[in-house]
This record gives structure tokens, sequence and C-alpha cells, in this order.
């Protein structure tokens, strides 16, 4: 098994008492397919009962009691006087055992085509996890409007911050060649309710809207349609002057303008269902409206203004920082975009990094979030292990989503959470949004580290419904991927659960940030202090000298913390308050503060960075135990993943404590084994061919 088939694998039900009933209920199926996503749908549903209970439901158009699954949207279910309630909406959909006249049945019903879809989806797992279909009564719709992959992908089939490989995207062989790859990939998407795919890097290229490129991209459009995606580009805001010749790219000029519109209206004629635009826009060297003295609701407006007409949407990204705010680049987001809340057209949306910084292993929630009340803001996660080990680690990444959509930001009072914020609670007016950077590649199993492909998938789930338990979405996908086999999901759903933290743990514990290799990203680099600008350096966001560690966010420091509600700021900036897990984020204090622990600060990080690599060695020792209840492939890769894994997380910890201890020159204590190796050996390590760092036309940080 490569893991090609993620959690789609439909391995066959080895419970014969469950498989019989299932088998007894799904033996006949009304299911008309009358579209190409109905057509795809069923498709799925048979592959699915083959593999899972050797199974073909026989078409019928008499309802056999107790024996029936009757799928569709009023259109079909009207014959049988089931009517399909408005509430579920669009894309939701009803899964329900019901009496059609004096006859028992499961119904799947939903309004549409693509709701159909994501019901047989979720039917399906309740098969593949085993789960009764006695009594159905199942109802969901998705609570955010786009839920979106950004593939940071260049047009060279490199990938920026990618893993996993190459881009899947044969820009080369497309338009002619179809690969099954994205056929699969559309279905995966789909099967956790996916509905947008950027495909080209945030760092754009602006070949990707000439004619010859939109050529290739309708192609993938026509894929991603039956599964109900849409297709969006990043586009660069330079664009009219690169592609166009124009000598401009001011918004504000007319014949600026009108070359975006004529662009939309091109892009619409390949693509009628074209979802928008993504742009990074005046950040780590990327044009944008203020190159030409403008602002980025200026620029966003005029895009928005193009799409309009199409119905398509801007993504406008807040990821912004140059050298303008020079005390605290945590500041500039918030500060560049609050002052234009409200201020952006009705199809505009902000995508808002989790946090404030840049994907660390923790951050607070990024204090844009509640503070735009009158802008649609669109969350987004990386899934993608940029700043988490790449795809050598394992790092089940649904806590880190659920602790910041759990924040609570009492910007509209207690319990005013993140997730409310995303889904659009506080203002019904607006669009809503979540978008994962995806970390998929071309590798057999598509994200390189079979665990990683979990992230995908709990990103899915959780765009579909961000108060969703990380717990309950580990334990489906380790079904659906691996086995129903109790003594396997149970230990390793465990460690997933975990494995965030011990990354944390292991590199940057109690709120420490940014202090990884400069520009790779790859291992530790806390002395860095030589980058390009002072917040490019692991010194800028440590601190560390002889007095202590962190940095000052407090009032008293650079006073970042006051861009959040009262209530967040005050519990964030009192250290008896303050959860250790920030800590270091927001104050700056000696090696030898008291922790609630009791233990001295230079004592408590010393004792995270030895558990955080030693929870390495006990996942390693539970997944031994692993042996012989999933394939063999997938059991030596992980194995040997985790070998990696405890290396490289022995390394960080080792280097780390090495390099703060020149400053707290406190020991570290004699239980502890000793480092492999002195400072100055971590420090000189060199790294070549770094994965995620080729070709794209941009690279700094
Ligand atoms: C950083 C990455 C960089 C991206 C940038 C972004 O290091 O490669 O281009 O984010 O999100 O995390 O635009």
């Amino acid at each position: 098994n490569d893991g090609y088939k993620l959690w789609l694998e439909y391995n066959k039900v080895t419970n014969t008492q469950l498989a019989a009933g299932y088998r007894q209920q799904l033996k006949y199926m009304i299911f008309p397919t009358a579209s190409d996503q109905l057509k795809a749908s069923k498709a799925e549903l048979l592959t699915a009962l083959d593999g899972m209970l050797t199974l073909k439901p026989a078409d019928t158009k008499n309802i056999m009691s107790g024996q029936t699954v009757i799928i569709g949207t009023p259109q079909t279910l009207k014959a049988f006087s089931i009517s399909v309630p408005d509430s579920i909406g669009t894309e939701g959909y009803l899964i329900k055992t019901t009496l059609i006249g004096q006859k028992k049945g499961i119904v799947i019903m939903a309004n549409t085509d693509v709701g159909v879809m994501y019901g047989v989806f979720n039917f399906l797992k309740l098969i593949q996890t085993n789960q009764s279909i006695n009594k159905l009564n199942i109802s969901d719709h998705p609570r955010i409007m786009y839920r979106v992959l950004d593939h940071w992908d260049n047009l060279n089939r490199t990938v920026e911050r990618g893993y996993a490989g190459s881009s899947i995207w044969n820009w080369h062989k497309l338009p002619g060649i179809v690969d099954q790859r994205y056929i699969d990939y559309a279905r995966a998407n789909a099967s956790v309710g996916i509905n947008g795919s950027v495909v080209n890097n945030v760092n754009a290229d602006a070949l990707i809207l000439s004619p010859q490129y939109l050529l290739k991209v309708q192609a993938l459009a026509n894929v991603f349609r039956t599964y109900g995606i849409r297709i969006y580009l990043s586009v660069k805001f330079s664009s009219p002057v690169e592609l166009g010749g124009l000598k401009t790219a001011d918004p504000l000029d007319p014949a600026v303008k009108k070359w975006w519109a004529d662009k939309a209206d091109e892009i619409y004629h390949y693509i009628p269902d074209f979802g928008g635009f993504l742009v990074k826009a005046n950040s780590e060297g990327q044009p944008g409206p203020q190159s030409y003295g403008r602002t980025h609701a200026d620029g966003a407006n005029m895009l928005a203004d193009a799409l309009a007409p199409h119905h398509g949407i801007v993504m406008w990204r807040a990821f912004v920082y140059d050298n303008k705010v020079p005390d605290d680049r945590f500041k500039q987001a918030y500060n560049e975009f609050k002052p234009f809340d409200g201020k952006f057209k009705d199809n505009v949306i902000i995508q808002v990094k989790n946090g404030p910084i840049d994907f660390q292993p923790r951050e607070p929630f990024h204090p844009l979030f509640g503070a735009m009340p009158n802008t649609p803001l669109m969350m987004e996660f990386q899934l993608t292990q940029e700043y988490l080990g790449f795809s050598t680690h394992l790092v089940y990444e649904a806590p880190l989503f659920a602790e910041c959509l759990q924040s609570d930001t009492y910007t509209h009072g207690r319990g005013s959470t993140v997730a409310r914020v995303v889904k659009g609670d506080f203002n019904r007016k607006l669009i809503t949004g979540m978008a994962g950077v995806a970390n998929i590649g071309t590798d057999l199993n598509w994200c390189g580290h079979p665990f990683a492909q979990a992230n995908w998938y709990a990103f899915g789930r959780m765009a579909w419904s961000p108060d969703q338990s990380s717990a309950v979405i580990a334990g489906d996908w380790l079904r659906m991927t691996f086995t129903n086999d109790e003594n396997f999901v149970s230990p390793v759903k465990s460690f997933m659960l975990q494995s965030r933290e011990n990354t944390v743990n292991y590199m940057t514990p109690l709120g420490l940030h940014h202090i990884m290799g400069v520009s790779t990203h790859y291992g530790p680099g806390p002395w860095v202090d030589n980058a390009g600008r002072p917040d490019w350096n692991a010194t800028y966001y440590h601190r560390a000298d002889s007095a202590g560690i962190g940095f000052d966010r407090t009032t008293s420091g650079s006073n970042a913390l006051s861009q959040y509600a009262p209530e967040v700021k005050a519990n964030w900036e009192n250290l008896q308050t303050c959860p250790d897990e920030y800590l270091l984020w927001f104050h700056r204090l000696s090696w030898t503060y008291k922790m609630r622990s009791g233990r001295s600060l230079w004592d408590e990080l010393v004792h995270h960075y030895y558990i955080g690599a030693d929870s390495v060695k006990q996942m390693g020792l539970t997944w031994d135990k692993m042996q012989g209840k999933i394939d063999a492939e997938r059991f030596t890769e992980v194995k040997q993943l985790m070998e990696v894994q405890l290396n490289e997380a022995t390394t960080w910890r080792d280097a780390c404590v090495l390099y703060f201890q020149t400053f707290s020159k406190m020991p570290v204590g004699a239980a502890y084994p000793k480092p492999e190796h002195p400072l100055d050996y971590y420090k000189k390590l060199k790294f070549y061919y770094v994965p995620g760092i080729g070709g794209n036309n941009y690279m700094t940080n």
C-alpha cells in the first residue's frame, strides 16, 4: 500500500455481522444520474461498496422495504413524495432512515447535485468507520462558504514550501493530458467538502493569465467542476504591465481597470464558473497598490469590480510586512488593514493567517480576527509543514487549528471565538471562507508523510464545520485510511493528538517563535542574526541575553497586545493569567523567573525541550507495537520517518539548549542526556538543496 488512495481506501468490512447488515440494507438503489456530478457520485458509491462489501446494489424503480437506498435531489424525490428541507441550503444533505409509503428505506437527499455528492461521501464514511446504518437521521451543511486549498505551486512545477515532491499540475502536458491524479485530487477534496482550489503560488507569475496558460487552467477546471470545486488563480498585481504592456498597474488608472475587466471577461469565457483571484500584494517584495501610492482597498476593490459581473471573489491577503514598523512586525497587518474596515467591496474577503507572524508551531490568534466587524475575514492555515518539520515530522495539525478557532476574541463579548468571526456569526451579510496552504505533491502518497494526509483531511472537515473535535476527525481519518482495529486506532489517535505539542516542545516551547534556520526554515537557527532585515533574524524574536529572554509586547514594550480586545490584552499582559504557552510571545523575563511549576524559567525551558524530544521516542515505541495491524509498507515508512524525526528533534533540543545556555549560564540537570556535539557544530551545519525553496520568483524569508 503506497498510500495513494488516501482516506478513500474502502477496505473490506471485516466484521461479518456488520457487513451482512449493510448488504441487506443496500441491496437495491434508486439513484438517477442526470448530471456529471450525480454520475461521479454514483460511480464513487459503486466503487466503495464493491471495495468494502463486494456489493453491487441493483437499480430498481420500486422500493423494496428495508433493502433500498434512494438518492437524489427534489427532482428525483418528488416521485416518492419526499420533500427536501430548505434549511440544509445548497450544499447540505440529509441521510435518513424513513418510511416511504409503507416501505422502509434509506434516503440521501440534498437540494443540489453537489449536496448529493457530499451526502454520498458522508454515507460512505459511516460504512468506512463501521457505524450502524439502521436508524439514520443525519443533517449537515457547511458553516463556511469558501473552503479552499491554496497551492503554492510554481509554473515550473517546484512548490514553494512544498515537501512532497513536485507540483501535481503538469503544466507542460496540460491541456492535452488530463492526469488521473487531477480526478483523484478532486474526489478527495469533495469527500471532505473542499470546494475551491487556488492552483498557483501566491508569489505569482504573470504568465498564468496568458491565453496559453488559461487553456491549461480550463482543463483543470473541467475536472474540478464535476466535484463541486471552483478554480481560482493567484494573480500578480503588476500583470497589466508584465503581460499587458501597460506603463502602470496603478489601480485607479482607467486603462488598468479596463485591462483587468477585459482579463476577467476572457477568463470567464474559458471557465464560466471561475472562482476569482488570490492576491499577495505589497508583501515580501510583491508589487501592490502601495507601489503606486494607493491602498489595499483601492487595489482589492478594483479587482473586485472586474470580477463582480461574473460573481467572482477577491481573496486579498493580510500577510504584509516590511520595515515600516520599526519596533514589531507583529503589529503591521493590523495597522494596515484595520483602518479599512467596511471599505472593501462585498466580493472581497481578507485572508488572514491564523497568527500574527507566520505559521509558527504556536502563535496567539491574529489580532485582526474580531477587529474588522464589517469586513469578511478568511482564515488561512498552513497544511504544508514549513515550520513543523517539513514532511518527516508527524504533526497532526487539527489541534493547532482548533486552538486558534476556539480562542476568544471578546470583540462581541465573551464567547466571540475566532470560529464565530470566521463563520460570519456577528455579521450575516458577509461572505465567509477558510483556506489551507496545501501539502500536496507528486509523492506517491501525495503529502510526503502518510500522516500528513490527515492535515489535508482535517482541514476539509474543519472548513466545513469549524467547531468539530480534533479527536473525532483523527479517529475517522485513521479508520478510513488504515483500519478499524481499535487496538490500532486508540493508541495512534492519542499520539496524533499529542503530536503538535511535542513539536512545540522540541522547537519553540513557552512562546518562543521564529528561531528556525534562515530562508530554508529547516532545522534550528536561534543564533541567526545577520539576515537581510532585523525582522528576519531569530534574535529579533527571542531577544535572549544575560538578563533574560522573550519579546515584551506589553504596554511597557511594543504594546502589540493593545491590538486585542481589552479582556484578551489584560489576560495575556498579566503574568498571573498569561498561559505558559504564550509567555515569551508577550513577556521578557529573567532566566530565574519562577514559573507556575516552581521551576526557574531556564529549567522550565530545558524541561520542555527534553520532554519534546522524548515524546518522539515514546511515539516510536507505540508505533513499533502497531506492526502487523496495518500493511507492512506504510508501517515501515512511518517507522523510518519517526527515526528521522527523533534525530531532528534531538538536534533542535540540543542546539537550542546549548545556544540559550550561553546567555543563561545556568546548568542543565545532570539527569538529562548530554548533547552529542558542542554548539559550534550545530551552528556550522549546512544543508544543501533543502526542499521547498527552488524556482519561485521571490524568496527571502
Ligand atoms: C512564508 C513563506 C514564504 C511565503 C510567505 C507567504 O516562508 O515562502 O511566500 O509565507 O505566505 O511563510 O506569502
